[in-house]
Order: structure tokens, then sequence, then C-alpha cells
């Protein structure tokens, strides 16, 4: 018994001692099973984003100017945000937001003339170094090689609608074609043949249209020709208790280029305005065949807008109607990429597993106010769309109401790819918000403009909202608020700053502002200083 018991002892022991390295080798093997698998259900993140297109031009949003089928599917399959807020209503600052999750005044791309830190960290970065294979196509409007991609295709600047340049990964090409349909066929491209496909990868696809001078594609040219466009109620604004909105120059009627704008390139003796060299330059950039087709569609327009001698209310409609039909002829070559794109993943199982955002980098004037373009914070052009997408997560046909701004992207991002959010970074994420969690969620939003003196005269300011009330201060060379009910006005005609029925919620309003400036850090000693080198800049 007792040699039977010390030999199963030792049986025992050495069993023991299998197991146990069984048990490791199982362990480990299982490990880098998860690891695999853990790295091939991180999420995919495709960030489309237009420059300029109003959400009043999505149909999804409920508008029936243009019908976006293909970027309506985005919300239809996953959620719609009818509170999406920009931080900051102008281009290259709003990107910069997106991509350091920062506001304006902490990143220091307050406006289009200040440069962007490329040395700052940026969400690319931060998934680049989580083993994300990262891409950066179309605009992007920062000088620089873009830093936390390892693909880039990006148009200088503003960049062209036709024939235009693109630098890829730091070279200059030129390209043939419609700048829409180049850099959908880019991003494709890069999905299909230039990615390593056992990674999960991240691709900010992001187009110049609809931006200024509106110039569709020659199938889109007379797409809405059937249609005339008819302004909104406020269109014949009077600015009345509103002196920043009253000195804009954005305004259709007064200020949209009868060339530039609005294509009328005829001899130069009949036409000949201010910016009618800069349409002549992008006009001349276009081959014979482009011409011709461009030239088929705009030479009856100018000889019977010619003949027609407007003016007045009947001038400003004409040129609503021309404004509307080209800016939204660019958006459907927008929407047709968006479905492109959209389809290349359905088509390679890459659905389940993506995040698919769509937004513009901040909203714009469909003729709020008789207006054209953005930087007000007047609704229309502080407002964005934003659309998501992630069927693992989020469920087809969500609405979210809450207030959020293109400063959550960056963090939302990280988290999905369960990557370490930075301390610093000032958005939230708002993955449990779009499940319904809207516990804690944010009362307030905060927002800054600076680039004034300049281009379409927006004075600078800032301001805060609630779900409510708005209220804004004007400064530089003037001095004076702004305060609105958008429950009671929401088109934003009556400034309430000064009615005595609403001193508690002025007083509050403040409190507010208060809140919202030391939470983000930002006060009047930077607002002077960035003021102070834009001025050193301009001159
Ligand atoms: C250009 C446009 C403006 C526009 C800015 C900023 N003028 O300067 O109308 O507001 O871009 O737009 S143009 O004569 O050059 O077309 S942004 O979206 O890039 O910030
Ligand atoms: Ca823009």
């Amino acid at each position: 018994m007792k040699t039977m018991f010390s030999r199963n002892t030792i049986k025992k022991g050495t069993l023991l001692k299998i197991t146990f390295l069984l048990v490791i080798c199982i362990a480990l093997y299982n490990c880098s099973d998860v690891k695999q698998n853990e790295e091939k259900v991180r999420p995919n993140i495709l960030f489309i984003m237009s420059d300029d297109h109003a959400y009043q031009a999505i149909s999804a949003y409920g508008y029936d100017h243009i019908q976006t089928p293909n970027i309506d599917r985005i919300a239809d399959e996953g959620v719609l945000f009818n509170k999406g807020f920009v931080t900051n209503s102008i281009c290259a600052p709003s990107r910069a937001v997106m991509l350091t999750g920062k506001h304006s005044h902490v990143n220091g791309k307050v406006d289009n003339i200040h440069g962007f830190d490329w040395e700052q960290d940026n969400f690319a970065k931060s998934l680049q170094s989580a083993g994300y294979q990262t891409a950066m196509v179309g605009k992007i409007h920062m000088d620089g090689l873009p830093q936390g991609f390892d693909y880039s295709n990006v148009l200088p600047g503003q960049g062209q609608y036709y024939n235009p340049v693109f630098i890829e990964n730091g070279e200059r090409k030129q390209i043939h074609g419609h700048a829409t349909q180049i850099t959908t066929d880019i991003a494709l491209d890069w999905l299909k043949n230039k990615r390593d496909q056992d990674k999960p990868f991240l691709m900010l696809y992001h187009q110049k249209a609809p931006h200024r001078p509106w110039m569709p594609e020659a199938k889109y040219l007379d797409y809405f020709d059937d249609k005339t466009f008819t302004p909104p109620a406020n269109f014949f604004d009077d600015y009345e208790g509103r002196p920043a909105a009253a000195q804009h120059e954005m305004g259709i009627y007064e200020h949209l280029d009868l060339a530039y704008d609005l294509k009328m390139l005829d001899d130069e003796k009949e036409f000949k305005t201010r910016l009618r060299g800069s349409f002549q330059n992008m006009y001349n950039r276009m081959d014979d065949d482009q011409k011709a087709a461009w030239d088929a569609y705009y030479d009856p327009i100018i000889e019977k807008f010619k003949k027609d001698k407007l003016s007045g209310k009947e001038l400003a409609l004409w040129k609503y109607d021309r404004y509307m039909k080209d800016y939204l002829g660019t958006i459907k070559s927008v929407d047709d990429g968006v479905g492109e794109v959209l389809d290349y993943l359905k088509e390679n199982g890459l659905e389940e597993n993506t995040i698919v955002v769509y937004t513009s980098d901040q909203g714009f004037y469909l003729g709020e106010h008789g207006w054209f373009d953005k930087r007000f914070m007047y609704e229309e052009s502080f407002r964005t769309p934003i659309l998501m997408m992630y069927p693992k997560e989020i469920k087809a046909g969500t609405v979210v109401d809450e207030m959020i701004q293109n400063l959550d992207f960056a963090p939302t991002f990280l988290d999905y790819a369960n990557v370490e959010i930075p301390e610093e970074i000032q958005g939230e994420s708002i993955r449990e918000l779009v499940q319904g969690n809207s516990k804690d969620w944010r009362d307030a939003i905060y927002y800054t403009y600076y680039e004034y003196p300049g281009e379409h005269n927006v004075q600078r300011h800032y301001g805060v909202r609630t779900d409510r009330y708005k209220l804004m201060h004007f400064y530089y060379d003037s001095d004076y608020w702004e305060l609105y009910d958008l429950e009671k006005d929401p088109t934003e005609m009556n400034n309430i700053y000064d009615d005595a029925s609403y001193a508690e919620t002025k007083k509050n309003m403040h409190i507010k502002l208060k809140e919202v400036q030391e939470k983000y850090g930002d006060n009047d000693a930077l607002r002077t200083q960035f003021l102070e080198e834009y001025l050193a800049k301009r001159k």
C-alpha cells in the first residue's frame, strides 16, 4: 500500500505538473486567440465629412430641398443627432477641434489664419499607436503633412472642383475629373487595394463640396431645373435689435457675385464683377469637353438673364434659386460617393464592424436671414449634421436630442476602439448616450468665433446655449449681448436681452456662460492674445 501510495503520489505530482503546463499552454493559446479576435473585432472607423453641408440639405433631417438617400441610410440604420453643434463655425478650426477633441482656444487653431500645430496629440495618432491603420483623403485645409496618418492624399488649401491637384503622401499631382468623384475614388482605392486587411482601419474621407463657389459635376448641372426654390420666411430680415447681423457681408442679394457665385460668365463688359477673374481661372482649368458641357447649360441661362433685366425683389429671388440649384447640385455627388463607400462596406462584410459617421465642418445658411456662408452662433451655422451607424451597438432608427458637439468625436472614437481617452480631451464620448443613457449629460455648450475683421464681416463673439436659451456676446470693436428664447423664437429674430420679463433667465444664462468658460479654461486674456496675433498676421 505504502509503495502504491508513493507511486501514486509521484504519478499525481507528475500529473499535476502536466496539468499545470497544459493549463498554461491553453491559457497562452487562448490569450493569443483572444488577442487576434480582439484585433478583428476592434471597429473600423469611417469618418465622412463634407464642407459647408447644411442639415437643411439632408432629407433625413426632414427637409425636401434635396433627396439624399445614401446619407439618409446612415441614420436609418443608425442614429440621427438632432442637436449636433460645432464649437467654432469655420473650416480649419472646426477640423482642429475634431482631431484634438479640444476647443479652439486650447488647440490654438482659432481661425483660418492661425497655423495648426501638428505636433500636438490627435485621435488619429492615438489610434495609429494602438495598431490602427490610418488614412486621410480629400480636404484638410491645413498646412503641413497630416500627422497620425499612414496614408494621406489631400487637396491643397481649399482645393479645386475641376481637375484638382492632390498631394499624395507629400507629392503633388493633378488629377483629371471632378474633385468629389476623385475623392471617392481615392478613398475606395485605399480601402480595396492599399490597406492591410488584417488591421482595423481609420479613414477620414473628407469632401471639398459643397464649398463655395458651387460647381456641380456636369451630369448634375440641370438636376434641379424642374424646381423653383422658395426662400425661408426670414429671407428679407431687417436685423432689428441685432447690429452684428446687420453688418454682415454674406447676403444672397447683396453679396453673391454674379460671375463667381452665379456663373454669369459673359463677355467682360456685361458682368465685370469683383470676383469675375477668380471664376475665370476656375473655368479655364476645364478641358474642352468639360467647358462644352458647362457652356451648353449656362449659356441659355446667361442669355435669358440679360434679357430679363431683373432688379429688387425679383433679382433677390432669382439669385436664391440659382444659388440653391448649384449648391444642391454639388451635394448630389457627395451623396453618390457616400453610397459607393457604404456599398463597398456591405459587399465586403465590413458593415457590422465599421463605425460610419457623416458630418460637415459646420452648418450653412440656405437663405435664413437672407444669407449664405456660416460663422455666426445662430442656429443654422452653429448646428451641423451628425449621423452615425454601428450595427453592433447602435439600434437602427435611433434619434438623439441631447446637445453634442464636434468636440466629442475624438473621445468617442477612442472609446469605441478601447483606447484610453487622454485627460486633456475636453469632449465626451457619446457611446453611452447613443444607447439611451443620458444621465449626467451636459446641459450647456460653449461657442467661440474669432475671424474678424475679415471676409463676410462677422464680428468676434462667444456664447452659451442650453436646451432652450442662447446668450451671445459680440466684442472687439463692439460690445453688446444677445439673448434668445429658442422655444418661442427658433429663427432668432427677437433679441430679448433687454426684455425685463427675461431678467431671471438673463441672470442664469450669465452664470451658465461663466461655468462653461471656467470648465473649458477660456478667458479675456486668451481672446486678447488671439486678437493681437490675428491683427499682426493680417498686416
Ligand atoms: C473662402 C470663401 C468664403 C468662405 C471662406 C471660409 N470665399 O474664403 O466665402 O467663408 O472660404 O470657408 S471665396 O471667394 O474664396 O470662395 S471655410 O469653410 O473654408 O472656412
Ligand atoms: Ca466649411
